[in-house]
């Protein structure tokens, strides 16, 4: 903390935005969100921000080099679907070219989209003869056909009534700004707004302040740096070869302030990752008594896509589906945490009225 401003001392995230350049697209999104909320809170449909996968914490700023995580978006994409189903509208917050709706089921899969489809007339190859009106014709193969169609069906709706907002982003400061408009703009929802956010947001990153402008060198080079206090860098080391030195600052906590200030009356729902199972349930408390939200979902690398659990201030729950043995379909556990999540919004919707009348 350090200066007082209008309001409220100023605080690590307010020096956060003052330091980093906001997203150069930051006023068109800004303008295409609110005609996308004012739709939606005009035709009385409730609001999810749903942010999916990985930031990325540049090295460079003319960035070759970054750090990045494991996430691919699924767990995003897969819960997108399902608010879409149960009414929401959805801005999908995701990290550019990770799992979006619907096309997660033809993208990133160990088929190339091309495997769905076949020539008209090409029989025998496969299990299937491809239907079609005359050779040259490009069909969906018949064992594809139902759950396309079912895919293409949802898709279209969500496209045809503009029932998702698609919001890329790379870096964990554009995450950030992102968020921050996304939160202050949804507030005319009130408690009708929903935050979900299954990214995997960066703990660390390195300050504008002492960031390398171009390519770190690895040596072969001067390195005009090297004696000076910047901190992803190289240094020599004993042998007289060169180290690649990291130091980074820790990402301001941001559910704090979205939950105190950019969104003081939406549901919020935090994740926890962990890999360690012996300290998630603790960990999952530690979030949830800190920053006094609506609900941590934590869940274990290894098992994410199998078990959840739900630290709420109503108690623990698990959520567990069978893990598909080979050949079967894995059922989502997201088609059991969404509905989930929509019963407490409502409930905490139906509270707050209540509050407020009397
Ligand atoms: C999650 O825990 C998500 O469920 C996963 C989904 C990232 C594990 P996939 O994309 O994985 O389906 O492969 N997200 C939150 C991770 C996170 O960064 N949480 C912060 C923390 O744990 C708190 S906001 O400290």
């Amino acid at each position: 903390m350090t200066t007082v401003t209008d309001q409220h001392p100023k605080e690590d995230a307010d020096i956060y935005f003052e330091t980093h350049a906001a997203p150069t697209n930051l006023a068109l999104v800004a303008s295409a969100l609110n005609t996308f909320l004012t739709h939606h809170r005009v035709a009385g449909r409730r609001v999810v921000l749903v942010s999916s996968g990985g930031t990325m914490v540049p090295l460079e700023n003319q960035t070759v080099r970054f750090i990045d995580n494991f996430s691919a978006g699924t767990r995003g994409a897969t819960s997108a679907e399902y608010f879409l189903e149960m009414g929401y509208a959805v801005i999908f917050l995701h990290r550019q070219f990770s799992l979006l709706p619907y096309s997660r089921h033809y993208s990133h899969s160990t088929n190339c989209f091309l495997d769905f489809l076949s020539e008209w007339g090409r029989i025998g190859e496969d299990d299937d003869a491809p239907e079609g009106t005359g050779d040259g014709d490009v069909v969906v193969r018949r064992k594809y056909k139902a759950q396309m169609l079912d895919v293409l069906r949802k898709y279209r709706r969500a496209n045809e009534q503009k029932l998702l907002y698609l919001l890329p982003f790379t870096t964990v400061s554009s995450y950030l700004f992102y968020l921050r408009e996304v939160a202050t703009q949804m507030q005319i929802f009130g408690s009708e707004g929903l935050f979900y956010l299954a990214a995997a947001v960066s703990d660390f990153f390195v300050p504008p302040s002492r960031m390398a402008e171009h390519k770190i060198q690895s040596g072969d080079l001067p390195d005009p740096l090297a004696e000076d206090s910047t901190p992803a860098t190289t240094k020599s080391d004993s042998k007289g070869g060169r180290k690649l030195m990291i130091d980074l600052d820790p990402v301001p906590k941001f559910l704090k302030r979205l939950v105190e200030r950019w969104a003081p009356d939406g549901m919020i729902v935090s994740f926890k990752l962990e890999t360690d199972p012996s300290i998630l349930l603790q960990k999952c408390h530690m979030a949830l008594n800190r920053y006094q939200h609506n609900l941590v979902i934590g869940n274990l690398l290894a098992t994410r896509k199998y078990e959840v659990v739900f630290v709420s201030p109503d108690g623990e729950e698990w959520i567990r589906v069978p893990q598909a043995k080979d050949g079967e379909t894995q059922i989502e556990i997201e088609s059991e945490i969404v509905p989930k999540v929509v019963d407490m919004h409502e409930r905490i919707i139906k509270e707050k009225k209540a509050a407020k009348r009397a």
